[in-house]
C-alpha cells in the first residue's frame, strides 16, 4: 500500500468533483492536479471516482488502499514518484448498482461531473453531433431509463433528481480528446432529456454549465512490465500505480456554475475559448500520433518511442504537424506551433515511456474526424495538398482491413471493427475498397467522399502502401516532399 506523505490532512477534502471514468490518463492527470491543490492551499476538492464499465477489481484495490494510489512520472533521467491523495471516495456500477451512483451525482455536496469515458463513450455521432439514438448503450439506456448503465444515461438520471428536489445546478465537465467536448456533452445529455422527459432538458440548457477542456498528457496503458517497475519503486505491490511523462497541460473554459478548484494555483490555464487550444492539440498531437499508429503498426514498430528511433518516421511525424496541420490552426498568432511540433518530438522520443502504436491506433472510427478529417476539409478549401494526412487514412484503412504486411491478424479493437472489416472484404480490389470504407458517413460524413481529389489521393496512398508497405511509403513521401517549401528541420 502507498504510503501517504503529502503535505496536507486529507480530512480537509470533501468528494465535491464525481469523476466517470477511473481510468490511466485521469489518475496521472486530473487526481494529480487536485492533491498538488490540496498540498498548497486548503483546497477542499476532493473527488468521488465512479467507473461504470470494466475495473471493479481497480476499484477494489483502491479501496484496500484507502483510495490513496502512486504515479510516476518517467521523464529522459529517471523517474519521479509521487503519492495521491485526492480520492476520498470510490463507487462502481458492478459492486454498487446504478442507485448509489445516482444519488451521488444529485448529492448536495457535488459541484461538477467531470468525465474520461473514452471518445466513444458519449453515444455521439460525429457528424451530426448528435446524440446517436442507435448507439448500443444508449438505446438500452433510454428503454429502461430507471436503471441507466452507460455515463450520460446516469449523468441525466442524477440531474433530473437535482431538478427535481431544487438543488444547486452543477457543472459537466468532459476531459476527453474531443474538439468543443463541452458543447458535446451538453448535446449528448439535452438529446437524451429531450426524449424521457422535455422539461428535464429545458432545465439542464438554462442551468447546467458545460465548461470545454483540453486535455494533455502521454499515458500509456499499464503493461506487466511497467507494473512490475512500480512495484519495484514504491517497495510492494502497488495495483492502482501508473507510470506518464512529465509534461501536462489543462486548459479550461471558465465556465462553472457551482463554483471550481483555484486550479491556477497549480498551472492549469482558465480561459473563455478552448477550442484554438483544443484544435492545436487534436491536430498537431493526437493527429501526428494517429499518423504514427497507423504507419508505424504496419511497418513493425511496437511503440510510438520505437518510430522516433527511424529519422523518416520522425520527419514525416514532424512535417504532417508543420506542413499540414499547423497551417489550419487559428492559434498560430499566439502559440509558437514550429517550437511546440518540436517538443512533441521530444515527448515521442522518450525512451521511458512505452506508448504502444496498438493502444493509439484504437478506436480510429472516432478519431479520424477531429485528428484529421477537419484538416483535410481545410486544404480542400484552401486548394492546398495533404499527403501526410492522405498516407495517413490509407494506412488506417489496410490497418482496419485487419491483415498485416506479414500476413498476421491486427486486433482491431473499434465500436465499428465489424462493420470496417465487412466493407473492406467486400471488395476484391483496391479502387473499389478505399471507395467503401470513405463511403461511411458517421465517420467522413457526406462532403469528403463526394470529392473526387480526396478519393483519388488516398486511393494513391493505400495502392503505395500495398504496393511498397509502409516504411517505404513514408520514405518515398519525405523524398518526395522534401524539395517543396515545407519546413524540413526539428
Ligand atoms: P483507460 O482505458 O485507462 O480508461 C478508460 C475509462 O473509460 C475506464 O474507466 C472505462 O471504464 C471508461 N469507459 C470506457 N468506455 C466507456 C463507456 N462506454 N461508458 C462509460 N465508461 C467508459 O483509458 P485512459 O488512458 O484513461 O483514457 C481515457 C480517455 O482520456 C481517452 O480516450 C482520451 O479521451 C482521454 N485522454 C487520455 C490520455 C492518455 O494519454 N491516456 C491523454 C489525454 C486524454
Ligand atoms: C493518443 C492520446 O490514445 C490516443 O489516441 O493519441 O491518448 C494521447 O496520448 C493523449 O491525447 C496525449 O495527451
Amino acid at each position: 500500500m502507498p504510503v501517504f506523505h503529502n503535505l496536507y490532512s486529507r480530512s480537509q477534502l470533501k468528494p465535491k468533483i464525481v469523476h466517470i471514468g477511473f481510468g490511466a490518463f485521469h489518475r496521472a492527470h486530473q487526481a494529480l492536479f487536485a492533491d498538488e491543490l490540496a498540498q498548497i492551499s486548503q483546497s477542499d476538492w476532493g473527488y468521488c471516482e465512479i467507473s461504470l464499465l470494466g475495473g471493479d477489481k481497480l476499484i477494489e484495490n483502491l479501496r484496500q488502499q484507502n483510495h490513496i494510489f502512486t504515479v510516476v512520472e518517467k521523464g529522459v533521467n529517471g523517474p519521479s514518484i509521487k503519492t495521491v491523495g485526492s480520492v476520498c471516495e470510490s463507487l462502481h456500477l458492478k459492486l454498487d448498482g446504478h442507485e448509489k451512483i445516482i444519488e451521488k451525482i444529485a448529492a448536495p455536496e457535488t459541484c461538477i461531473v467531470s468525465i474520461t469515458i473514452t471518445e466513444k463513450g458519449y453515444g455521439i455521432d460525429l457528424h451530426s453531433e448528435r446524440l446517436d439514438t442507435n448507439n448500443p448503450f444508449i438505446k438500452i439506456d433510454l428503454d429502461n431509463f430507471n436503471k441507466p448503465k452507460s455515463a450520460i444515461g446516469c449523468i441525466v438520471q442524477g440531474l433530473k433528481r437535482r431538478m427535481e428536489r431544487n438543488l444547486t445546478p452543477i457543472s459537466v465537465m468532459s476531459c476527453d480528446n474531443m474538439p468543443e467536448n463541452g458543447r458535446k456533452t451538453q448535446n449528448a445529455i439535452v438529446d437524451f432529456a429531450q426524449i424521457v422527459d422535455p422539461q428535464l432538458a429545458l432545465w439542464i440548457q438554462d442551468h447546467i454549465a458545460f465548461p470545454s477542456t483540453m486535455v494533455d498528457r502521454i499515458v500509456p496503458a499499464l503493461s506487466e512490465e511497467a507494473q512490475a517497475e512500480i512495484d519495484s519503486l514504491v517497495g510492494e505491490h502497488e495495483p492502482c500505480g501508473i507510470i506518464c511523462e512529465p509534461f501536462r497541460q489543462w486548459v479550461i473554459e471558465d465556465n462553472f456554475a457551482a463554483g471550481r478548484p483555484e486550479w491556477e494555483k497549480v498551472g492549469v490555464e482558465l480561459v473563455n475559448d478552448v477550442l484554438p487550444y483544443e484544435e492545436m492539440k487534436l491536430r498537431m498531437l493526437n493527429g501526428s500520433h494517429s499518423f504514427l499508429a497507423y504507419l508505424g503498426y504496419l511497418a513493425g514498430y511496437e511503440h510510438i518511442s520505437d518510430c522516433m528511433q527511424d529519422s523518416e518516421f520522425k520527419q514525416a511525424a514532424y512535417n504532417l504537424m508543420m506542413a499540414e496541420q499547423a497551417p489550419t490552426l487559428s492559434i498560430g498568432q499566439q502559440v509558437d506551433l514550429q517550437a511546440y511540433a518540436q517538443s512533441l518530438i521530444e515527448r515521442y522520443s522518450n525512451p521511458n515511456i512505452k506508448h504502444r502504436t496498438w493502444q493509439i491506433a484504437m478506436d480510429g472510427s472516432q478519431k479520424l474526424p477531429q485528428r484529421m478529417l477537419e484538416s483535410v476539409s481545410w486544404h480542400i478549401t484552401h486548394q492546398s495538398e495533404y499527403p501526410y494526412l492522405a498516407l495517413a487514412i490509407a494506412a488506417w484503412i489496410k490497418y482496419v482491413g485487419g491483415v498485416d504486411e506479414k500476413g498476421q491478424r491486427i486486433d482491431v479493437r473499434d465500436p465499428k471493427a465489424e462493420e470496417l472489416y465487412n466493407r473492406f472484404h467486400s471488395c476484391n480490389n483496391e479502387v473499389a475498397r478505399v471507395r467503401t470504407l470513405l463511403d461511411i458517413p458517421a465517420i467522413f460524413g457526406s462532403e469528403l467522399p463526394a470529392e473526387y481529389q480526396f478519393v483519388d489521393a488516398v486511393t494513391q496512398a493505400y495502392q503505395r502502401v500495398e504496393l511498397i508497405g509502409a516504411k517505404r511509403a513514408v520514405s518515398e513521401l519525405i523524398k518526395a516532399t522534401q524539395n517543396s517549401e515545407r519546413p524540413q528541420r526539428f
